[in-house]
Order: C-alpha cells, then sequence, then structure tokens
C-alpha cells in the first residue's frame, strides 16, 4: 500500500459513516425537506456559534458563496497573499464574484491588524470599497499555521471598527481547536461569517459548511443555486458530516502526533522543515540537491505521495490513514533516496 500523503482530503469514510449514509432519512433539500441535512445545519451551526449554517458542496463552493453573498461586482476584498481563496481556487474570485483582491503578506499565515487597517480604501470617489476581510485558519501554504485566537481578535476588532465583515476560512479550523485545546467558538467569535470542511481530516467524503447570521444564510443558499450547488437528497453526505463533527474530530490530536514524529524525523536527515503546527508539514528540498518535483518522482517509485509546493518546497499531509507505521516507512523511503543520491555523487 502506498503512503498518500498528498493530502488530507484522500481520507474514505469510517464504518460509522457509510452506515449512517445507508440508514440516512432524506427528501428534497431544495425545497428543504431533507431532515438529516436539516440537521447537520443546525448541528453545525450551533457548533460554530452562528445563527445558522448552510451545506456547501466543497469548501472552494463555501468561500465563493461566502464572497458572493458578502461583496459586490467592483468591491475589493483583502485577504492574505498566499491564502486558498487567493491561489487555489480557479480565480473565481475574479471571475465569479467580480472583486479585486488586495493580497497581504502574513506572518506565518497571520495577518497583522495594523496591514489590514492600512489596506482598507478610504471613501473616496477614486476609490473601490473595501467590503470584505478573509482569514484562513489553519493556514494550508503556511504549513498548517495556527491564527491564535489573539490574532483573530486584533484582526476582528479592526474589522468592527471600520463596519466591514470578516469571514474565516476554516477548512481545518478544528485542527487549530484541537491542537490549542480550545473550544472552536473561541476562534469563531471573530469571524462573521465561517467556513468549514467536512472532507479534509474529519473524513467524510464531501461537504462543506458556511455558517453565519440567518438572514446572511439565506441569501448564500441563494447564491449556492444559482451555482448549481442546490443538491437533492444530500442527506446521504449529510449523514457521513453528522458524523464527521461528532467522532471525528477529537482524534485530529493522533494527525499532530504524528505529524510531530515526521518532522522530528525529517529534521534528523537535515532538511529544513517549517515548524509544524498541526497535522501539515513543508519541508524545503534544495539542502538534498533536488528540486520537489525530482523527490516527488524519486519517493513516488517507492509508495510514498507527496504534493509540490513550490520549486523547492513539498507538503506532506498527515491524516486517519497515517500510522506510526507509516511515518517510520515515509522516512526510511525519504532516507533511502537521500543515501543513494550521496553514494551515486
Ligand atoms: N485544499 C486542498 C487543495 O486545494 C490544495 C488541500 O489538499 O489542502 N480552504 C483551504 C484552506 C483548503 O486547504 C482547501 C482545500 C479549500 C479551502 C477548498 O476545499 P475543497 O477542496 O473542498 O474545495
Amino acid at each position: 500500500m502506498p503512503i498518500d500523503m498528498r493530502s488530507d482530503t484522500v481520507t474514505k469514510p469510517t464504518e460509522a459513516m457509510i452506515k449512517a449514509m445507508a440508514n440516512a432519512e432524506v427528501g428534497d433539500d431544495v425545497f428543504r425537506e431533507d431532515p438529516t441535512v436539516n440537521r447537520l445545519e443546525q448541528m453545525a451551526a450551533e457548533r460554530l456559534g452562528k445563527e445558522a449554517a448552510l451545506f456547501v458542496t466543497s469548501g472552494t463552493q463555501g468561500n465563493q458563496v461566502a464572497v458572493l453573498t458578502h461583496c459586490h461586482n467592483g468591491d475589493e476584498v483583502i485577504l492574505e497573499a498566499e491564502s486558498h481563496l487567493f491561489v487555489f481556487e480557479g480565480g473565481a474570485l475574479a471571475a465569479l464574484a467580480g472583486v479585486q483582491t488586495r493580497t497581504l503578506t502574513g506572518v506565518r499565515g497571520a495577518l497583522l491588524p495594523e496591514q489590514v487597517e492600512r489596506a482598507i480604501r478610504k471613501k473616496d470617489i477614486h476609490n473601490p470599497r473595501t467590503t470584505l476581510i478573509c482569514l484562513e485558519n489553519t493556514h494550508n501554504r503556511a504549513g498548517g499555521a495556527i491564527i491564535t485566537p489573539e490574532q483573530m481578535a486584533a484582526v476582528y476588532q479592526v474589522a468592527r471598527t471600520y463596519g466591514i465583515p470578516l469571514h474565516l476560512d476554516g477548512a481545518r479550523l478544528f485542527h487549530s481547536a484541537v491542537a490549542l485545546r480550545q473550544d472552536v467558538q473561541v476562534f469563531t467569535q471573530y469571524a462573521d461569517t465561517v467556513q468549514i470542511c467536512l472532507s479534509k481530516g474529519l473524513s467524510a467524503p464531501v461537504g462543506s459548511l458556511l455558517a453565519g447570521p440567518r438572514d446572511y444564510i439565506e441569501e448564500a443558499r441563494w447564491w449556492r443555486k444559482k451555482l448549481g450547488g442546490g443538491m437533492r437528497q444530500a442527506g446521504y453526505m449529510a449523514a457521513a458530516g453528522i458524523v464527521a463533527l461528532t467522532e471525528m474530530v477529537e482524534r485530529l490530536d493522533e494527525d499532530h502526533a504524528h505529524a510531530a514524529m515526521l518532522e522530528k524525523g525529517l529534521l534528523q536527515l537535515s532538511f529544513d522543515v517549517r515548524p509544524v503546527e498541526t497535522n501539515i508539514i513543508l519541508l524545503d528540498t534544495k539542502r538534498s540537491g533536488f528540486t520537489a518535483e525530482q523527490l516527488i518522482e524519486k519517493w513516488e517509485q517507492k509508495g510514498l505521495y507527496a504534493l509540490e509546493f513550490g520549486k523547492y518546497v513539498i507538503r506532506l499531509v498527515v491524516h486517519r490513514h497515517i500510522g506510526e507505521q507509516d511515518v517510520k516507512r515515509a522516512l526510511s523511503i525519504i532516507e533511502s533516496v537521500l543515501v543513494h543520491q550521496e553514494s551515486t555523487n
């Protein structure tokens, strides 16, 4: 069996999820008649401390519906330069919402309040309107970095002062909460709207939730339909989502422990590794003499899968299907490639 560390999106549903899906009570969710979807949405809203939530097909759809609901065409959105919304959503901010982006380089993914404040546009006939600030937690391209509640609070304070809503891309927000041993609401209190993913570390096959004020979620429901996201008997998927929220959050601690093991092993092999805070590891390949692409190809031949995140940057993601033995095997594959390189020099 290959060791697949390309992403935590590769996780398969658990036995409990399959059982819940098979037994789900369903209806037509566009008519709002799917009891399982309704239950998931209510559960998510309560969990995230928001009035309402909407089940969407993916994290990308959740984020884009969020922006479409918050903004108008021609508005400006402040977000981190390496954020998923900006880097990995196919230019959807421009293509769908027609917004202009004001990207700021954060510190390990975190935006500083003064930096955000400086970027907010003054009311002036020449300027676009700043109508949204986005944060991402954990921050994927910063290496699964946690944005602390304090960091979020500081930016939220600026957002409040200027009356600008704050949207949180919380695809992996539960990772931050579990790592800091905090309730997830300690983070979401500093966001007006939040998107969480069920299909990453939490192992559900499909889906995300967008949560926020009731009126806002009503409007988001309209946008979701317009984007083709009105699903019918989606309760089969929501049933797995309910298991994800009730049974799969606390175990993220195991992934973090395995990620820490992997980090330690990689440091012993003299790789430069960004400090690992959750389940994502970014390593710099320069010292090995290989580019990321070359190294990934060599690992792949030996059964270890990873993703290229830059010419010399590889991302490894730990998840439910990666146990202690897999970490050890992965490290021995990584070491064997280095040893081979040394002996051929
Ligand atoms: N990220 C995926 C890839 O797109 C890179 C991954 O493997 O990590 N926000 C964040 C912070 C994400 O990391 C992702 C997925 C999304 C949103 C989008 O979620 P999906 O893939 O469900 O559209």
